[in-house]
């Protein structure tokens, strides 16, 4: 039976870099998920009879979430949904699954690399036909909406059984509960050459993959060690669990410190991987090798071709504003354009859809590329293998060649977390009020080149998104990038990206951290970050 629930607003439903993210009290506040997803409905308004996608991470409240979204989007004129089973999805296999079922839309349930758990966090993702995070001027209109809800609409039916594949009936709308697996799978092997891996496998090659207990665990398990032919236990914590084993599914060097010291070590494998909690990102550590994500773009890039879905070359490659420009030196290389985004998936959607550019990554460990339209954090893995598989070269190997032929971008991200809103607030208001005396300063040996705070003009669409960080660029190409955080739940995060570059002449065997010394400090100097939030060091490098 339909009901129609009286509501009144809530405050501050809106969406940041990707999606609502908050902590799992505040959804489980009355009306408060319900109101949000009304709100969205509402906007998205969809045709009677449309078809949406739900899955999530796998954290805490995804089950009881998800039965509150089945119940409202029937009430809402849904015709069918397609859950995978247990309530899991990753973010890329729900966007291919959006675009394979030709579906309106799809929720995705994750706060991504945020942790997990009752006092952990909670997120609500919601992505358009074309796969990809909804735009802009969706979730703009979304929190608009949410201010002004009075209703919702739901109807009185028992819950789904998440867990055995099949189809039921809430209401008017369908229900299929799918395995959340195999067509991800399929599609992954459409993209690579399987076989050369397998071969590289028969041969001795071995590798090691953290799914850091979050949503790839299923995914790596299947496509690695089933598929592939990986060794069983190449996957380690791949069981999905609701707080994460009380971590942060975040694939850095903090987080996922267990195999960067196994890669150091002296029984390192070929090959290391992690991937985050809704498995969008990935972190790629070669044998006594680590690889940023701004340089594993650059030679993914480099190296695509040597892939089956890439073989005819790229378009063209995009990258966020803080991501290195390594890229785009491969890009010149290449002969195609690389263009510069705001940070977050969704600035990528309109460059894919309209043909402009193949590979996409940021400087957060998100690669990806026109297979769906979200980043993809195996995706990028089985990437690595197939060329490593195909040109037969160690990670370390790979990454001097790269240098030597296109110099190095010397990269570190200093993240200031759970600083005060007020205190982040006045360091940028600042920092933006001083920009047009910085050209010209001397900062110790580097000398200020230009100043600005980054503002996009989409080249497809015209939409145009200012303040996206501000960028200080030294003579010689070294650059600083400021900007606040867009997913954090408990007061701001700073994040400072630091850039050198050396050219293929230069100095390509160094430790980031000598070479990076004196952008900090012309950091500090630019900011006062020790003035204005008491830190005098980041809480995380990267
Ligand atoms: C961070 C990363 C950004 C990424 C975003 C979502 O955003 O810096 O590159 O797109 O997380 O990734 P922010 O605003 O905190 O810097 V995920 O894996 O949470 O979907
Ligand atoms: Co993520």
């Amino acid at each position: 039976m339909l009901r129609t629930i009286t509501t009144t607003p809530i405050e501050g439903q809106r969406p940041g870099t990707s999606g609502l993210r908050k902590k799992v009290a505040t959804f489980q506040k009355p009306s408060y998920t319900e109101n949000f997803l009304q709100s969205l409905f509402d906007v998205v308004q969809p045709d009677s009879g449309a078809t949406l996608i739900i899955g999530g991470d796998g954290r805490f409240y995804n089950r009881t979430v998800i039965q509150q979204a089945i119940r409202l989007a029937s009430a809402n004129g849904y015709g069918r949904a397609l859950i995978g089973r247990g309530g899991l999805l990753s973010t890329p296999a729900a966007s291919h699954l959006i675009r394979k079922h030709g579906a309106s839309g799809g929720l995705i349930f994750s706060a991504s690399h945020n942790p997990g758990g009752p006092n952990g966090d909670f997120g609500i993702k919601y992505n358009t036909a074309n796969g990809g995070p909804a735009p802009e001027a969706v979730t703009e209109a979304v929190y608009k909406r949410s201010l002004e809800i009075d209703r919702w609409l739901t109807l009185e039916a028992p819950d789904v059984d998440l867990d055995a594949l099949g189809t039921s009936q809430v209401g008017g709308m369908t229900v299929e509960v799918i395995d959340p697996v195999t067509d991800y799978a399929d599609l992954m092997e459409q993209l690579f050459d399987f076989a050369a891996i397998q071969k590289a496998v028969a041969e001795g090659f071995t590798m090691s993959f953290d799914a850091m207990s979050a949503v790839t665990g299923p995914y790596a398990i299947e496509i690695l060690e089933n598929r592939l032919g990986f060794a069983k236990g190449t996957v380690r914590n791949g069981t999905p669990l609701e707080d994460f084993g009380g971590h942060h599914p975040d694939p850095n060097l903090v987080h996922a410190d267990e195999l960067y010291r196994l890669m150091m070590s002296s029984n390192a494998p070929d090959f290391g991987a992690a991937s985050d909690g809704d498995g969008d990102r990935n972190l790629i550590i070669g044998r006594h090798r680590f690889v940023t994500p701004s340089d594993s773009l650059a030679m993914l890039a480099a190296n695509a071709h040597l892939a089956p879905a890439y073989k005819d070359g790229l378009k063209g490659i995009a990258r966020s504003m803080p991501t290195s420009a390594a890229a785009d030196r491969v890009a010149e290389a290449l002969g195609i354009p690389c263009y510069e985004t705001p940070t977050g998936w969704k600035f990528f959607g309109t460059l894919l859809d309209a043909g402009l550019v193949t590979i996409c990554g940021e400087e957060s460990a998100g690669t990806g590329s026109d297979h769906v339209r979200e980043k993809d954090g195996l995706w990028a893995v089985l990437l690595w293998l197939n060329i490593l598989a195909k040109r037969r070269i160690s990670v370390d190997q790979l990454a001097r060649d790269h240098w030597a032929e296109c110099g190095r971008n010397y990269y570190a991200r200093h993240d200031y977390e759970g600083i005060e809103s007020a205190a982040a607030d006045a360091l940028m208001a600042e920092l933006m009020g001083g920009l047009s005396a910085l050209p010209g300063r001397s900062l110790g040996v580097l000398t200020v080149e230009a100043a600005d705070s980054f503002s996009y003009s989409d080249p497809v669409d015209g939409s145009v998104t200012p303040n996206q960080g501000v960028r200080v660029i030294f003579e010689g190409g070294s650059r600083v990038v400021f900007r606040l955080s867009g997913t954090g739940t408990a007061g701001a995060t700073l994040r400072v990206y630091l850039e050198r570059y050396e050219p293929a002449e230069g100095r390509l065997d160094e430790e980031t951290s000598t070479m990076l010394i004196e952008l900090i400090e012309a950091a500090e100097a630019i900011a006062g970050i020790e003035r204005h939030t008491g830190r005098s060091s980041p809480d995380v490098t990267t």
